[in-house]
């Protein structure tokens, strides 16, 4: 039954894999599961969160409901900073790559930890529309930013 189950999963593969050579896809993720979901349909977003002296830019950012999103902070500054999302990524299934220091609490991610020049990228699908804070909690930073996230069909 098991063996059984492996087989027709490999031919699953196999099929995957012929499919892509035949219409000549070549960025094919083999073995991962067929999923249909929902936010597949669309291609990941890149948008980009710059501090430089003490800022972040730009001052509001735009996400959408749905959208499979990679968020890139970049610290340029010649000290540590650090990124403090409020809400956004609450209870939210992300992958944080870079050279950042993440920090978690039982809600999720609490902050990362930036060091200069350092940089994160954080992949999640935002879940829930509304007007998110962010901030930099180091002493005396007094760093903040928006993010907006609109409904999926606005
Ligand atoms: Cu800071």
């Amino acid at each position: 039954m098991g063996s059984q189950t492996n087989g027709m999963w490999k031919a699953r593969i196999v099929l995957v894999v012929l499919a892509g050579w035949v219409f000549g896809t070549t960025d094919m993720v083999v073995g991962a599961p067929p999923s249909l979901a929902p936010t597949d349909q669309h291609p990941e977003t890149l948008k980009t969160i710059s501090i430089k002296a003490r800022q972040f830019s730009p001052s509001i950012l735009h996400l959408h409901v749905g959208q499979k999103t990679r968020l890139m902070i970049h610290n340029s500054d010649a000290e540590l900073h650090a990124f403090v999302p409020l809400g956004l990524l609450t209870r939210t299934t992300l992958t944080i790559t870079g050279t950042g220091a993440p920090e978690f609490s039982k809600e999720g991610l609490r902050r990362i930890l930036l060091p200069s020049h350092g940089r994160a990228e954080i992949l999640f699908v935002p879940k829930q529309a509304g007007t998110f804070i962010y901030y930099c909690d180091l002493p005396g930073h007094r760093m903040k930013g928006k993010i907006v996230v609109h409904d999926a069909g606005f």
